[in-house]
């Protein structure tokens, strides 16, 4: 049965699903949300995933929310290509890393939070994107810092991990809001490395059929 995945294309967390969609050659529909408009709130919706958000994926009778909750699952159903590395210590860095992307980062600028500022805070454009870039900012120093002794393109190494799938969406979303990026050479490297490899071209923003 073919996984089905509802997404949206410009959300950074459905992207991240979406390279390990790809990379592990799954087959796979696209369901896009259309969520400017507000599918994600309408019932029909609602009635698969109450949270309201994208991505949710469907694999037979799976079905699940939460981007990292769904890497996991996909890479423990279908190992192959790892994402994780294969020694304990390894993989808690590689989820340390997504973590602070998925849960430090994400979370404080995504489109609920941005769309609060305007509605109930009633902060100008400028305000909101300087807290948008803040929290980047924050974020990227330390992982800048953490790429400094990495052997090899991707963010641990010689071989893409799930850290890689948290950072290239991150990276686009920055880009989004003009924020620099002449900071962290060594993470823009990373990125442009991952950018090369055709399961990150197919999932790419401007690549979906929502595309606007
Ligand atoms: N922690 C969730 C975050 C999901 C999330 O915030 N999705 C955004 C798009 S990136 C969304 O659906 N926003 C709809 C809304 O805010 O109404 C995950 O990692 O899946």
């Amino acid at each position: 049965m073919t996984i089905k995945l509802y997404t949206y294309w410009r959300s950074s967390a459905a992207y991240r699903v979406r390279i390990a969609l790809n990379l592990k050659q799954l087959e796979h529909e696209l369901i896009p949300i259309n969520l400017v408009k507000g599918e994600q709130k309408e019932n029909a919706y609602r009635e698969r995933n109450p949270q309201g958000l994208v991505p949710f994926l469907e694999d037979g009778a799976v079905a699940i929310g939460q981007s990292l909750a769904i890497l996991e699952y996909l890479e423990e159903t279908y190992p192959e290509p790892a994402l994780l590395p294969a020694g304990i210590p390894e993989r808690a860095a590689v989820r340390s890393f997504c973590d602070l992307i998925c849960c430090d980062v994400h979370p404080l600028n995504n489109l609920r939070v941005l769309k609060y500022h305007g509605w109930r805070l009633d902060l100008e454009d400028d305000e909101r994107d300087r807290w948008y870039a803040h929290w980047i900012h924050e974020a990227f120093r330390a992982i800048e810092l953490q790429l400094e002794d990495r052997d090899g393109p991707y963010a641990f190494g010689q071989a893409v991990t799930l850290a890689d799938l948290c950072l290239v969406p991150q990276v686009y979303n920055a880009r989004r809001f003009k924020v620099p990026l002449d900071e962290y050479p060594r993470l823009v490297s990373v990125v442009d490395r991952c950018n090369e490899l055709p399961a990150f071209q197919a999932s790419a923003p401007e690549k979906q059929p929502d595309f606007q």
